[in-house]
């Protein structure tokens, strides 16, 4: 048998990050793919999803195309509003991916104007945990792994509302809803500063997160979505303390300019979102496993085509990820103990720069997807014929420009 010849001194480099790259996985989310606005409106796109199928359907061909989302995350309310139903299990499974992530909703509700789970109201508090509740219930029937909660809850103006007193009620309802959770499960807790209470919010930053999921339980852990910080915050250094602290439980991707501004992950400072995964990765390589959390998109395209956006954050996703396993760790310890600031910072930077896309089409042809996944879906005539379909669907609904954000 003819051996295989070692085609560079870097082919063992390429087929490790060619094996990563196959087993890596991202979650998109159902609310992707439907009509969303900002607080001043909404921008109605024909291709856009008008329910739950045609998110389904998206999430189907998002994962068609990329090989690399089979899950799809679920807003309770919004995909399961009559509590657990078989049907959208089914559903999804005819669409070949899974029920993700179940992200309970507690903040749509007219109750909920001066908070949820830190309400002063009891009988608020108690219906916001019973639905947190529900989505333990729905996650279990529906065999996913993760409880993901974000909380509108904050104050807007100071003197508003007793602090310390909020704290310890969003620790008491934690607690009750991380009891009600089977061993299996992971309850995220996700963090932001401010929006849409502008004052504070009670999850405010990722220490936030970390006391409350230890005051949760054993199974909480911290989820940062990359768009909820504050400008000029050091992202990477927060990751990398939680993976020390083996706190950090998943991420939601995508990219911001000035605020929470959902935009396509890595669209405005890819070097920020490489230096992130590059702790990831760090940590990956000194332990020799795979660090064990839940990727996931959570973004809101206004503009941009939904499903194009989907397979064009997918791949800039697995781009920069391919990267930063080309970061040659024995060259940065080396320069980093000889306190070369330039080497080390060049060994970065090299291979930010480096060109992983021929790795990568050696990860879509394992996959058994097309080398160029975006292309290849533009070309399908999906979108057109979705198209077409939910205009039709619209008018027979009676549905215009007044509809809901889901
Ligand atoms: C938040 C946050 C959550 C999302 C809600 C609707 O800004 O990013 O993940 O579920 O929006
Ligand atoms: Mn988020
Ligand atoms: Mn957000």
């Amino acid at each position: 048998m003819a051996k295989k010849a070692s085609t560079s001194p870097s082919s063992g480099l390429s087929d490790r990050v060619i094996e990563r790259m196959t087993q890596f996985r991202v979650e998109a989310p159902s609310w992707g793919f439907a009509d969303t606005g900002t607080r001043f409106g909404k921008f109605l796109q024909d291709a856009a999803a008008v329910d739950l199928e045609d998110k389904f359907s998206d999430a189907g061909i998002t994962h068609k195309y990329t090989g690399a989302t089979p899950t799809v995350a679920v807003h309770v309310l919004w995909d399961f509003p009559k509590g657990f139903d078989p049907s959208v299990v089914e559903l999804a499974a005819k669409h070949g991916i899974r029920i993700g992530a179940i992200n309970p909703n507690v903040f749509q509700d007219q109750c909920y104007r001066f908070g949820s789970i830190t309400n002063r109201d009891p009988k608020i508090r108690r219906r916001a945990i019973d639905h947190m509740l529900q989505g333990v219930q729905i996650g279990r029937q529906a065999a996913s792994r993760y409880q993901s909660l974000w909380f509108a809850d904050g104050a807007n103006y100071p003197g508003q509302a007793d602090i310390r007193q909020r704290k310890a009620w969003a620790a008491e309802a934690l607690r009750e809803a991380h009891r009600a959770m089977p061993a299996d499960m992971i309850m995220l807790l996700e963090y932001k500063p401010f929006e849409p209470a502008t004052y504070f919010t009670d999850f405010f930053d990722w220490g936030a997160g970390y006391i409350l999921a230890k005051a949760a339980g054993p199974q909480a852990r911290v989820l940062v979505d990359l768009g909820h910080h504050l400008p000029g915050c050091n992202i990477e250094q927060i990751v990398a303390w939680l993976i020390d602290e083996d706190m950090l439980g998943g991420f939601h991707f995508n990219d911001r300019k000035y605020a929470d501004d959902d935009l396509t992950v890595g669209s405005i400072d890819p070097y920020q979102a490489f230096r992130i995964l590059n702790e990831i990765v760090s940590w990956e390589r000194q332990s020799g496993r795979n660090l064990d959390i839940a990727y996931m998109i959570d973004q809101s395209h206004n503009i941009k085509p939904k499903v194009q956006a989907m397979i064009q954050t997918v791949c800039t996703v697995q781009t920069l990820f391919a990267k930063a396993c080309c970061v040659d760790r024995d060259a940065l310890a080396k320069a980093q103990a000889a306190e070369d600031t330039i080497t080390s910072e060049e060994t970065l930077r090299r291979a930010f720069y480096a060109d992983v896309e021929p790795m990568l089409r050696e990860v879509r042809r394992r996959l058994g997807v097309p080398e160029d996944p975006l292309e290849a879906y533009r070309a399908s005539g999906y979108e057109q014929q979705a198209a077409k379909a939910r205009r039709r669907k619209r008018q027979a609904m009676g549905i215009s420009g007044e509809s809901s954000f889901a």
